[in-house]
């Protein structure tokens, strides 16, 4: 056997999830033939789980966006950038000049590098004049950035990947990590196996984690704060809190403690389900230990009190002291590639880089010296608020940089709507995706392998992405896109004095960057070269980067305590509508699966399956491979069933991956109303029994039974 000669390999950051590993593309003929992870390097020393390793083929598909397109009727043709820009440039300054800036919802990438965004959200703002920036992190984790803002005014995880395998006590709560952060699980369960380490898991499903707990709290799904209340109960009643901690770094623990009086293991016990023995048990586990982590996912972040559940979290933390100190901390585990950069970068409608407030009077001089213009000092709309706008008619037209809203958004029927009713709609992307179909013009992108830059992981370790490919057709980075819309614009605008879009490359890009952001200031392309990565805040050149927060206490000065109160706003289950819908992911595929189902990871899993208990699966005569139909209040799904117990007995389980059975067709629109996230995690539908779609006899393909408007990708 002969092996291949890599005419190159290639040092980069895998394009997927927030572990942000370190891998080798070995590059001949212009493919990825193979992928390797450097033995020496944080934050995945080897390891790469089968995304990173086998999921990267999508790059080279023939698919991928090539040219500009722009609309032609029902369909597209392809178009020279000149034209595209221009069009592009003109209709967004006619639209800012007959309705103004605030009349633009623009949409932040999280897959993108933080040069791109921050290019992307300097357009925004100095020349459209608005806030409106806002990106996928407000479907994530914005329960909990919105929570732990509240209790310690910093919403980043606390602590570094490097702790995990060293911990000592932790809970997981709301995190199907071995899925949605494969090479992290690989610590945690490192932590457990060789370390002893007890593992409290806290999550309605059967994830593979609960094999390794100590521990395994199955509540009824939406009860996680009577259940975090309970434990806190039981941690005051039993005196195991630091009072230390408590009277030095932190107000309100008096009134909370009056708070909790009702909250006995025995009353949440009636709300979750979970045994009030159990939950003692947690409590003293937790607080006993000399340090105790906890680490948590979507389940607590995206619902209609996502930011309870997040305070509640706090709240155990702060009175147990386990904050500032290695192997504890509050860990929200940031799940796009480059969403905690993108944040970072000022891809938020309050923020500029490093949550600098627009509304704060010497942020705003800062920035307006910096770009030589003036800037809006009004907080701009949130994703959800900018489709609510569609629909009212306070947003003309839309830019998506990346993201696939008609996949990922709530109640699709609902978005779509809005996104109908827009004038004007720009996306920019590597491929044509659900979203895209809607678009008046679409602008190829260059993907990760293909250009340079910075992603910035869950643990806030800012690390260099390499060119390993030439560019596809004709795209180009996104920031050079942005670049070129930028300056048109400025002209037609006459914006007096150019805020300046001329970079020679990524690097100058970032030397902007942290020339306005003192907590990167110490950071730069020589020193990531060298070190392979940094943890942010890093604010001079001699300053090591900060692996984990709050040693010195909370930014907020002290950690505040917040009583709670059980209450749901979620979509309960009745006759109607009996079973109870959690969506969420599987190892294999990517939210709207536009880069997964183009690469081999879709052979692996290829169609959408619904997860019932055997249970609810008797009573409704299905076995494993049957179909079934999925209706909710706002529309209905067809796709096969795996019966598991994986799965409580009265919940289904649907992956939001696949087009032909897409979940948020069924899921609502409702809001946790401080954070503004959707509840993603509880919808009520009723089942029934499917026949196998036929055509002429024939089982219809798969990729045919489109539920929502059928993507051109499909339509060759
Ligand atoms: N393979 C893969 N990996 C990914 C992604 C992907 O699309 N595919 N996406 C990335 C992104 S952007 C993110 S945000 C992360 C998300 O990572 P996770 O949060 O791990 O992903 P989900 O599948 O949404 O899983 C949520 C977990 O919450 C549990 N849950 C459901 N209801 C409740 C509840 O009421 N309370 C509690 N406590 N738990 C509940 C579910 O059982 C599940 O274990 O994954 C990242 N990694
Ligand atoms: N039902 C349900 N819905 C959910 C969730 C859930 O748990 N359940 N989770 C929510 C969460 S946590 C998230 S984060 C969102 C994710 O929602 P989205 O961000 O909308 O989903 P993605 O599919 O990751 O979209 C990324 C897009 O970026 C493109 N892309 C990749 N690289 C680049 C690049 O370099 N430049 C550009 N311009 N484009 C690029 C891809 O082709 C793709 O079209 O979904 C949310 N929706
Ligand atoms: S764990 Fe995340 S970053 Fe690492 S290879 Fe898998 S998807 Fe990529
Ligand atoms: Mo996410």
């Amino acid at each position: 056997m002969t092996v291949v000669q890599p005419e190159r390999v290639v040092r980069t950051t895998c394009p997927y999830c927030g572990v942000g590993c370190q891998m080798n593309l070995h590059i001949k003929d212009d493919l990825i033939y193979r992928v390797e992870a450097p033995f020496d390097s944080a934050p995945n020393y080897g390891n790469l789980c089968v995304k990173g390793r086998f999921g990267l083929d999508f790059t080279t598909h023939p698919r991928r966006l090539k040219q500009p397109l722009i609309r032609d009727g029902e369909g597209f043709r392809e178009a020279s950038w000149e034209e595209a820009l221009t069009l592009v440039s003109k209709k967004l300054s006619q639209i800012v000049r007959d309705y103004g800036g605030d009349s633009l919802a623009t949409y932040a990438c999280a897959k993108a590098t933080n040069e791109d965004n921050y290019i992307f959200q300097k357009w925004v703002r100095a020349v459209m004049k608005t806030n409106n920036v806002d990106h996928c992190a407000r479907l994530c984790h914005a329960g909990s950035v919105t929570g732990l803002q509240l209790a310690i005014g910093s919403s980043a995880m606390s602590n570094s990947i490097a702790e995990m395998e060293h911990l000592d006590t932790f809970i997981v709560t709301g995190s199907n990590t071995t899925e949605t952060h494969p090479v992290i699980s690989l610590f945690l369960k490192r932590a457990v196996r060789q370390n002893g380490a007890k593992l409290i898991v806290i999550d309605p499903r059967q994830i593979e984690l609960t094999d390794f707990a100590t521990l395994w709290l199955r509540q009824k799904p939406g009860t996680d704060v009577a259940v975090f209340q309970a434990m806190a109960h039981v941690i005051v009643t039993e005196k195991l809190y630091d009072e230390t901690y408590i009277g030095t770094q932190t107000e309100g623990f008096e009134d909370y403690i009056e708070s909790l009086e009702p909250c006995t293991p025995e009353w949440a016990e009636a709300i979750s389900g979970v045994p009030a023995e159990d939950i003692r048990q947690a409590a003293r586990l937790y607080a006993e230990a000399n340090q105790a982590a906890i680490y948590w996912g979507m389940g607590i972040s995206q619902s209609t009190h996502g930011t309870d559940n997040a305070l509640s979290l706090a709240n155990l933390a702060m009175m147990t002291g386990n904050l500032g100190k290695a192997g504890a901390g509050l860990n929200p585990l940031r799940g796009q590639n480059n969403v905690q950069g993108c944040s970072d970068s000022g891809g938020l409608p309050n923020v500029y880089t490093a949550y600098q407030a627009v509304n704060n009077p010497a942020i705003q001089a800062k920035f307006e010296q910096a770009w030589h213009t003036n800037l809006s000092p009004d907080p701009g709309l949130t994703v959800t608020e900018m489709v609510d706008g569609a629909l009212t008619g306070r947003i003309k037209a839309m830019i998506v940089m990346g993201e696939n809203p008609m996949m990922s958004e709530p109640n699709l029927a609902h978005a779509q709507h809005a996104i109908e009713a827009l004038d004007f709609m720009v996306c920019i992307d590597i491929f044509m995706n659900e979203t895209s179909e809607y678009a008046d013009v679409i602008l190829p992108s260059a993907s990760f392998a293909e250009k340079a830059g910075t992603f910035t992981n869950s643990d806030r370790r800012i690390q260099r992405i390499r060119p390993a490919l030439p560019p596809v057709g004709e795209s180009r980075p996104d920031w050079e896109i942005v670049c070129e819309l930028a300056r048109r614009m400025e002209a037609i605008l006459g914006v007096p004095e150019s805020a300046g879009f001329d970079y020679a490359d990524a690097e100058a890009i970032w030397e902007e960057m942290r020339a306005v952001t003192p907590d990167f200031y110490g950071i730069t392309y020589e020193r990531l070269e060298r070190e392979g990565g940094v943890h942010w805040p890093c604010p001079s050149l001699d300053h090591p980067g900060t692996p984990y927060l709050f040693e010195e206490g909370v930014p907020r000065g002290r950690g505040k305590f917040w009583p709670l109160e059980y209450g749901t706003n979620s979509e309960l289950t009745n006759e109607e509508y009996p079973f109870h819908l959690t969506t969420g992911r599987v190892l294999f595929h990517w939210h709207g699966g536009t880069m997964t189902r183009r690469s081999k990871l879709d052979e692996a899993f290829p169609e959408p399956i619904l997860e019932m208990h055997p249970d609810d699966a008797h009573a409704l005569q299905l076995v494993s491979g049957d179909w079934v139909e999925v209706e909710s209040r706002r529309g209905q799904v067809t796709c096969r069933v795996m019966v598991t117990g994986r799965s409580p007995q009265g919940t289904v389980f649907l992956p939001f991956h696949f087009v032909e059975a897409a979940a948020n067709l069924l899921t609502l629109n409702k809001i946790d109303p401080r954070a503004k996230i959707p509840d993603f995690k509880m919808a009520a539908v009723k089942l029934r029994k499917a026949e196998t779609p036929q055509r002429d006899g024939h089982d219809i393909p798969l990729e045919e039974r489109g539920a929502i408007k059928e993507p051109t990708r499909y339509v060759h």
